[in-house]
């Protein structure tokens, strides 16, 4: 949803390149430097309120942008460098953004980027019934730098924070937004620093700010916002390589370890060596939870192979089209509820954040044996033209699916046995093309027309002749001959 007025945006700033200048030993965090840049600049700001000992800035208008944006900095002491952080201070920004969650319409968090994809991750499940925009950003090139990212960076989360209502944790980098739980960041030196490999961007920034609102998860919840601080820190990331034995699984699975996502090969494939998959089996009965992650940036695990199935039979859970960062962070969340390794294995599964895709359901097709006999079951108690319109359909599926019961229930409760599809083809003509000799001897019995003709001018021995079904075609010929003899 688009939003007008002013808006108040909570900036946490947690450390990361953004905010670093050059020191003899590289790049470093320096306190009170990001609050100068802002002060300083007119792109960020052009009004300053003080607000007690604290500046609040308001982001210029412009002739597309009439946001009304205000927002303050909340500085973190120490900032880190993001490769120094962790689940406390995961803790730390999901309680800064609880306490100030009533008095900010948005909250971005300034983040480093080594880590950004993981804090992504972790903050989509610790914040619980989130109905407000979170953004986390950074940057590649300090601010301090003549050319950087930093600007673009904050500038774009701050409107879209401002303009827009995307009730999700997202990272925004490089003219996108995208779902925190779906990103890895690929790249160490370009300024495309974070890709999303199995879900498009919740936001792209070109000319205009163009939100792809079908991506973007719905904030339907009566449910008040809530957090859960605690993460459990029994996990582990286990990646498998040729010639991994069940040494390298003991070795990894000793207590107090309680969760591992197992890093596999393409849709979720482990060698198929007794030893490594009894290694597994022990582990996962021992109730340390395994989750399947392919290393693949793109798609999901799936159990085509031989090589893929029988680490779900030794207990391994497929972690569908999750990163590893989400994987990792969301087993890290349920451990923490103290759920038995069953009931994670089961929610490890669900869509909890958008953070994977859950199998798409089958679709509904006359190829269906269920559906036909639903359908059949509902249609029994119509007796108008919906019936009159699908039952010629059933009575065709059923027969070119050789399913004679189904056929024998709807013949039973009263269907024609001689209608015709809309191609004028009969329950005889499907059954006669597939070979289905048991529904031809059925149809027989219960006295079809034998020659019935299609819209081609095809008959059913033609067919079964044509697709060379012998004894269906032998069938046909003695009771048509039987038929004809009767007649005269
Ligand atoms: N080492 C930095 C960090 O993650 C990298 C960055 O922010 N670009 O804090």
């Amino acid at each position: 949803m688009k939003i007008k007025g002013k808006k108040k945006i909570l900036v946490i700033y947690t450390g990361g390149t953004i905010g670093m200048k050059a020191s003899p030993n590289g790049y470093i965090p320096v306190e009170g430097y990001l609050n100068e840049v802002l002060f300083h600049s007119s792109i960020l700001n052009d009004q300053i309120i003080k607000n007690n000992d604290e500046n609040v800035f308001r982001l210029p208008n412009s002739e597309k942008h009439q946001n009304n944006v205000i927002y303050r900095l909340l500085e973190y002491s120490p900032l880190l460098d993001s490769s120094n952080m962790g689940m406390e201070d995961w803790g730390k920004i999901a309680q800064d953004i609880f306490e100030n969650y009533n008095e900010y319409d948005a909250f971005i968090v300034l983040h480093g980027t080594d880590t950004m994809a993981f804090t992504g991750s972790a903050l989509s499940f610790m914040l619980k019934n989130l109905q407000k925009t979170v953004i986390i950003t950074g940057s590649q090139i300090p601010l301090s730098e003549l050319r950087n990212d930093g600007l673009d960076n904050l500038l774009g989360a701050l409107l879209i924070a401002g303009n827009y209502e995307i009730p999700e944790v997202g990272i925004y980098f490089n003219n996108n937004l995208l779902r925190g739980n779906r990103v890895t960041k690929v790249s160490a030196s370009e300024l495309e620093a974070f890709q999303s490999g199995n879900y498009p961007p919740l936001v792209k920034v070109g000319i205009d700010i163009n939100v792809n609102w079908n991506a973007v998860l719905s904030a339907a919840t009566s449910l008040p916002f809530s957090i859960q601080k605690e993460m459990s820190p029994y996990i582990g990331t286990l990646r498998v390589f040729p010639g991994i034995t069940k040494e390298n699984i003991f070795n990894f699975a000793k207590p107090p370890l309680k969760g591992i996502v197992l890093h596999t090969y393409g849709a979720g494939n482990a060698p198929a060596n007794p030893e490594f998959l009894e290694a597994l089996k022990f582990v996962s009965d021992s109730g340390i939870v395994i989750i399947n992650c392919t290393q693949c940036f793109q798609g999901n695990v799936e159990a085509h192979y031989e090589t893929g199935k029988i680490l779900a039979e030794v207990g391994v859970v497929g972690g569908s089209d999750m990163t590893v960062e989400a994987a990792l962070s969301k087993l890290s969340y349920l451990l923490a509820q103290k759920l038995s390794p069953e009931e994670i294995k089961q929610e490890m599964t669900k869509n909890l954040r958008g953070e994977l895709s859950e199998p798409r359901k089958t679709k509904f097709s006359f190829k269906d044996k269920a559906f036909i006999k639903s359908v059949a079951e509902v249609l029994d108690s119509d007796s108008g033209e919906v019936k009159t319109a699908l039952e010629p359909i059933l009575l065709c599926s059923c027969a070119s699916l050789g399913d004679v019961e189904q056929l024998k229930a709807m013949i039973d409760n009263g269907a024609d046995i001689n209608s015709s599809d809309y191609d004028g083809r009969t329950a005889l003509h499907l059954s006669a093309s597939e070979g289905h000799l048991e529904v031809v001897e059925y149809l027989i019995s219960k006295n079809v027309n034998l020659n019935p003709i299609d819209r081609w001018g095809g008959t059913p021995l033609q067919d079964a002749i044509r697709h060379q079904h012998i004894h269906v075609s032998n069938l046909l010929t003695l009771s048509i001959g039987k038929l004809k003899q009767g007649n005269n």
